[in-house]
């Protein structure tokens, strides 16, 4: 309950800070064989909330889920748990960790076609701490004036103050 309130409150004092991504799997290249989703998921950072897209024609890869030694070992689950739209759209909905391999014939043990990535539990900017945005301007805010500008930024400045009241009741 207290860490829903939190995060609400989160949304509510930095919504600059808090996005969703689409997060296309393998970019332009999409979801296919021989293709090396381990140093694509490296440099990047995945958020609950973000939503993971596997790109490919209909009928030539498809989606599971699967868990550690699903992954490792390219263990398939039942056809009817397969993802097979060709623009499959997943929502990360918890943190942790989390396997994708493709069912099509040996795509996932002799093509690689399987991802493995962190998510992370709290949407917010890499390396921003709540406490560097306090009171100071948030970039990016739409450019509506700086009268608004300012205002939203007292806003989050309020907003910020009651976080930090609520931290230390809680
Ligand atoms: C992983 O998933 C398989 C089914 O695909 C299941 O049989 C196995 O028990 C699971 N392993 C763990 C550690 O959950
Ligand atoms: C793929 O799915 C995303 C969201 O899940 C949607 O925004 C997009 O329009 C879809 N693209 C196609 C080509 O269907
Ligand atoms: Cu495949």
């Amino acid at each position: 309950m207290a860490s829903k309130q939190i995060l609400i409150l989160l949304a509510i004092a930095f919504p600059v800070l808090i996005s969703a991504k689409d997060i296309t799997v393998g970019d332009h290249t999409g979801w296919t064989i021989n293709f090396d989703y381990q140093t694509w998921a490296q440099d990047k950072e995945f958020y609950v909330g973000d939503k993971l897209i596997f790109k490919y024609p209909v009928g030539s890869h498809n989606v599971f889920k699967v868990n550690g030694t699903g992954f490792q070992n390219c263990i398939k689950p039942a056809l009817s748990e397969a993802l097979i739209s060709g623009n499959d759209t997943i929502v990360l909905a918890t943190p942790g960790r989390k396997w994708y391999i493709c069912g099509v014939g040996q795509h996932c043990a002799s093509g690689g076609q399987k991802l493995f990535i962190v998510v992370n539990p709290v949407a917010m900017s890499p390396g921003a701490s709540p406490w560097q945005s306090f009171g100071a301007p948030t970039q990016d805010l739409p450019a509506t004036g700086s009268g608004n500008g300012i205002l939203l930024a007292s806003f989050q400045s309020i907003m910020a103050i009651a976080l930090a009241i609520l931290f230390v009741v809680v």
